[in-house]
């Protein structure tokens, strides 16, 4: 059992009982001429997320750790869409239509495709989600599961759209939610403080937040920090 360095405490938990989840990490959402750049959002505010994102897929990966994609989108004729959903905003911008990188959030296509940088490895579930939340009308309950996952690491975009969603998903199905704050960004830094300071506050009533760093030594052999066996 390690024990890591959070707020608003200390949180332990076990690798073989962790996934660590990384939300629509997407070319529609991070990347110059997508989505998000689209509706007039500076994407280099989501940019930041990639190295740590990556330095915590590398370890989860070196430690035998499940990991688990998300990806929001949509069937190419929609039926998965609900009509407030997809009629919100002006055409271009809009759910369906065509973009720089294809049909905006539609499975299949560039856009919705994970970036380059944090590409799934074989084996790893890449779950296809029509909402905010990874756990609504999804089997991804169904993996945590079977696989034995009692805590989640989250990380990924936006931190208080789709990461908070999940986490508060995950909450109220019992696991143990650890949001590491420099792998998880948003458009907007005032709700990137908001949203994070929501997870710790009345003593961690969504979960608990820490960083990569903390996280990566915790996960390392050679940690002589607060990670410990418990
Ligand atoms: C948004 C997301 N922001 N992945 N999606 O629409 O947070």
């Amino acid at each position: 059992m390690l024990l890591l360095d959070a707020q608003p405490e200390p949180v332990r938990f076990e690798p073989a009982t962790t996934a660590l989840i990384l939300i629509d990490m997407q070319r529609d959402f991070l990347e110059p001429g997508g989505f998000g750049e689209m509706l007039g959002n500076d994407v280099s505010l989501l940019r930041s997320t990639i190295a740590p994102c990556k330095a915590l897929l590398v370890a989860a990966r070196g430690v035998g750790m499940m990991v688990i994609h998300t990806r929001e989108g949509h069937r190419p004729d929609l039926a998965d869409a609900p009509p407030a959903k997809i009629s919100r905003g002006h055409p271009p911008r809009r759910i369906g239509e065509v973009g720089p990188m294809g049909r905006i959030l539609i499975r299949g296509e560039p856009g919705h495709g994970i970036i380059p940088e944090l590409a799934p490895a074989p084996g790893e579930p890449v779950i296809d989600k029509p909402g905010k939340g990874a756990f609504y009308q999804t089997d991804l309950a169904l993996i945590l599961a079977n696989g034995g996952i009692q805590s989640l690491i989250v990380c990924g975009v936006t931190t208080e759209v789709c990461v908070h969603t999940t986490v508060r998903e995950a909450n109220d199905r019992g696991f143990k939610c650890i949001v590491p704050a420099d792998a998880v960004g948003s458009y907007f830094p005032e709700f990137q403080q908001a949203a994070l300071a929501m997870i710790t506050a009345q003593g961690g009533i969504f979960g608990w937040v820490s960083d990569s760093t903390r996280i990566l030594a915790a996960l390392s052999p050679s940690s002589a920090g607060l990670s410990s066996i418990a």
